[in-house]
């Protein structure tokens, strides 16, 4: 005869096993992933990659369902749901964290790489892989950086062929006091905005101009309603791929491993989408109207003091800063 104490038992035992199941993604988990990027750009379909291969290596239990154009939100806003585990994974440039996390700033600075070589070999080095770990202290598994190549400013107004050009100008950045204080010091007014509020400040004239790289530029379609695009390169800030701690922590060792090496590996794969883009975007916004030039980057370069003076502050950046730098 079954007692009621025993059914009491039998019931406790199941929510626990519930309980556990729930916690340690034994079963079945699609992870919600987050980007403000359309679908098919190059870091959406790089984080896709990651989900094939952890579907294929994990027998079909773990997938990735890419959220792509800002459908749950604008970058700065996903931080904290990320921080908080109702988004699983946020694939986001690293300016939106500049204020949260001071380190993410020094990958940011203007001018601090020489080039995408140098940029790839450090963030592929000793250097990123501590800057991954900085986002533990926040919630976050720093999971891997995507490439962004460089972002140069662009504009209704004129072709900028010196900092004097952009005096006046009202120029949107990200939401980061890094690039605000960027364009401050190059004599223009800093608007920071939601990427996806843009187009339409460019076309009402609520700013002048933006800064990005080609693939965004195009993407976007800002080359209509601002077309002089001046190859000052500023910034090569990286994009990251972030999970929240929360989420990561209900797999088991192995799981967490599987997680992690597929995103290291979808780092080539975003790579070799991204040399195409670039040039892809390129042509595309020449071929619809933008008026391309190049810059002499050393005034740039001499102006930026300011920024480094104000954002390298502490021993542990100016180290970082000078890592970098020696890293050839
Ligand atoms: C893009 C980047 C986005 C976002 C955007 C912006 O290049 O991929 O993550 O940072 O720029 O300017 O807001």
């Amino acid at each position: 005869m079954i007692t009621r104490r025993l059914l009491g038992a039998f019931a406790g035992a199941t929510l626990l096993a519930m309980a556990a199941a729930g916690h340690a993604h034994a079963q079945n988990v699609t992870l919600r992933s987050t980007d403000i990027h359309p679908d098919g750009y190059p870091t959406i379909e790089a984080v896709k990659y990651m989900g094939q291969l952890l579907e294929q290596r994990s027998n079909g239990r773990i997938k990735i369902n890419v959220f792509h154009s800002a459908q749950l939100g604008q970058e700065k806003d996903t931080i904290d749901q990320t921080r908080f585990g109702v988004i699983d994974m946020n694939r986001i440039n690293m300016a939106p964290f500049n204020n949260l996390i001071p380190a993410t700033n020094v990958p940011s600075l203007p001018f601090i790489f020489r080039s995408v070589d140098h940029m790839r070999k450090v963030m592929d080095g000793p250097i990123g892989d501590n800057l991954l770990k900085e986002f533990e202290k926040h919630d976050l598994i720093g999971l891997a950086f995507y490439d962004s190549g460089s972002r140069s400013f662009y504009n209704s107004k004129r072709a900028i062929n010196a900092p004097a050009d952009m005096k006046g100008m009202k120029i949107r950045v990200q939401q980061s006091d890094m690039f605000v204080a960027l364009v401050s010091a190059l004599g223009a007014n800093a608007t920071p905005m939601p990427f996806g509020e843009v187009y339409s400040a460019l076309q009402t004239g609520v700013i002048d101009g933006a800064e990005n790289n080609w693939p965004s530029y195009e993407s976007t379609r800002h080359f209509e309603v601002s077309k002089f695009y001046s190859q000052t390169e500023h910034s090569l800030s990286p994009e990251v791929l972030v999970m929240s701690k929360r989420s990561f922590d209900k797999f088991n060792a192995a799981d967490k491993e599987l997680v992690r090496a597929a995103a290291k590996e979808s780092v080539a794969k975003m790579r070799e989408l991204w040399d195409a883009r670039e040039k892809d975007s390129e042509a595309k916004v020449k071929a619809g109207g933008a008026q391309i030039n190049k810059v002499e980057k050393q005034p740039f370069i001499d102006a930026m003091k300011p920024v480094y003076d104000r954002f390298v502050t502490d021993a542990k950046l100016k180290e970082m800063v000078a890592a970098i730098q020696a890293v050839k």
